[in-house]
């Protein structure tokens, strides 16, 4: 049984764990680093223990610190969120060592999904599809360039440590194959301390769409279904979406299958997301796993009406998965977008800085997980990530209308924000009419990019917002007259009646 769970991150991420763990009756013991005294994770959970300065290889990232407070606290268990150590494999043997329960996968699974090659030639074992190319690392340049002419350009160079577009390359031409390869490796042994790279043919304006699973420790795994992930920049996920628009029912149902497979042939146990590339014609190939429970996990929550955190938890905790897949189905259409503190007319400049005035969108269908609060200052230290909005509606187009509708409710001054932008997106022809692959931002940019009249009014409401704020405090520097005197003021909006002197 576990009783008390201690989250080994922070940001909205923290305090969504430590939601499900108070429904479950659990406590949530946060760590947070100097900067994030007061920090919304800290003030959610139950106990808090300061791990160091500000910088995460100073906090969060150090095993013996979070080890230390878990053992200070009592903890039975580590979750570790996503990013930080959520996908070191060193840290989930150490939890284990240490008697305390790790939240995600063995060091094992962490590692064959971590090291690409050896993930390739495991989902080859297990007959998931792979991009065709290299099962083993490239060895003398010679015998390079002719794998690379056997398998035809254009191809893609990647670092076998790789993984999320770090230490890769698109060859397109015969001339360009040794630069690449030398580019790639230098950069890979500077990112990962490993130069191993291989090579797969290039897959032209792919679509990303992963499946998420679940899988328990006694050998039954489920998948949740898809989430259409193309929308990104710089590999970085900006919209998600499930169901994905291409998909078809027999597709979806032969890929959950292989990702299933997938989980299986690592004995994966907890929740973990098999990424493929599919292209125009639904040909999909695995890419890699996420060992961790992901930032976009919330629209399959709302989509299959499951608790992920709440299924991680269980799971470490010994349980039996009971999720049936026949009896999972996907109900409707969950689209999340991520709000960053960055300035989208500036390359998308990280703008840390303090939130003045906030208004979280609200209403049926929408869910908002975010951190911040007004006065919090985020903090320059991490990612600037201010919280996912997630609605949910019947169909594709009444979700795309809630979005619309709540990023137009979401009032943020003080810091520049990504929210502009995101409603961009959303009336991006390409994205409406769900026809949009990995290319979808560099092919659209004029029109994202674009001040329109929709812009402008999201400006405008922000002033105002910024407005009432600043003559209530005027306000709270008048004296204010007795209450009796008032009368009836339910029409002031609770506002001080003597503001009108304005
Ligand atoms: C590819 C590819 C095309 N062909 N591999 C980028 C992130 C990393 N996970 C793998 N990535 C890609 N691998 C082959 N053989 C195109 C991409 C890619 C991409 C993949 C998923 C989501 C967004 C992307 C954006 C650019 C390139």
């Amino acid at each position: 049984m576990i009783k008390k769970v201690l989250i080994a991150n922070r940001g909205e991420i923290a305090v969504r764990i430590m939601r499900s763990c108070r429904e479950m009756g659990i406590k949530s013991v946060a760590v947070y680093s100097d900067v994030d005294r007061t920090s919304m994770h800290v003030r959610y959970a139950d106990e808090a223990y300061c791990i160091g300065p500000a910088p995460s290889n100073e906090s969060y990232l150090v095993i013996d610190k979070i080890i230390d407070a878990a053992k200070k606290s009592n903890a039975d268990a580590i979750h570790p969120g996503y990013g930080f150590l959520s996908e070191n494999a060193e840290f989930s043997d150490r939890c284990i060592k240490e008697g305390i329960i790790f939240i995600g996968p063995s060091a094992y699974a962490i590692n064959t999904m971590g090291d690409k090659i050896t993930a390739r030639k495991t989902m080859l074992a297990a007959n998931v599809p792979v991009v065709p190319g290299t099962t083993e690392a490239l060895t003398d340049m010679a015998s390079a360039i002719k794998t690379i002419e056997e398998i035809g350009l254009p191809v893609m160079v990647k670092a076998s440590s790789g993984g999320g577009g770090k230490g890769m390359r698109l060859v397109k031409k015969k001339s360009e194959i040794e630069s690449s390869i030398n580019a790639a490796k230098s950069e890979a042994m500077a990112a990962f301390g490993d130069d191993k790279i291989y090579v797969e043919k290039y897959i032209d304006s792919p679509h990303h769409i992963e499946f998420q699973i679940l899988a328990d420790s006694y050998g039954h795994a489920v998948h949740l279904f898809e989430r259409e992930c193309s929308v990104q920049r710089r590999h970085q996920k900006v919209v998600e979406e499930t169901p994905s628009p291409i998909m078809t029912p027999e597709v979806r149902e032969e890929m959950g299958k292989h990702a299933v497979a997938a989980a299986l042939a690592v004995n994966y146990v907890g929740a973990g997301t098999i990424e493929f590339i599919v292209d125009d014609d639904l040909n999909y190939y695995f890419l890699e796993m996420n060992t961790r429970l992901q930032v976009e996990h919330p629209i399959t929550e709302r989509v299959v009406g499951v608790d992920l955190v709440k299924g991680q938890i269980k799971i470490a905790s010994g349980e039996h998965l009971t999720l049936k897949q026949e009896e999972l189905k996907q109900n409707g259409h969950a689209i999340e977008c991520r709000i960053y503190a960055e300035d989208p007319d500036n390359n998308f400049m990280p703008c840390p800085g303090k939130i003045k005035h906030i208004t979280e969108p609200l209403g049926l269908g929408v869910r908002h997980d975010g951190y911040v609060y007004e006065g919090y200052e985020i903090p320059m230290y991490y990612d600037p990530l201010i919280s996912k909005l997630i609605v949910w509606a019947n169909s594709r187009e009444e979700a795309i209308a809630r979005l619309r509708r709540a990023l137009y409710n979401y009032k943020i001054t003080g810091v520049k924000t990504s929210i502009k932008f995101l409603a961009k997106i959303l009336d991006c022809p390409a994205f409406v009419e769900g026809k949009y692959n990995t290319h979808f931002i560099e092919e659209n940019h004029d029109f994202l990019m674009a001040k329109g009249a929709k812009v402008g009014k999201f400006e405008d409401v922000a002033i105002i917002a910024a407005f009432v704020d600043y003559i209530d405090k005027v306000a709270d520097l008048q004296p204010e007259k007795p209450s009796s005197t008032l009368g009836n003021n339910w029409k002031d909006f609770g506002r001080k009646k003597n503001v009108l002197r304005l």
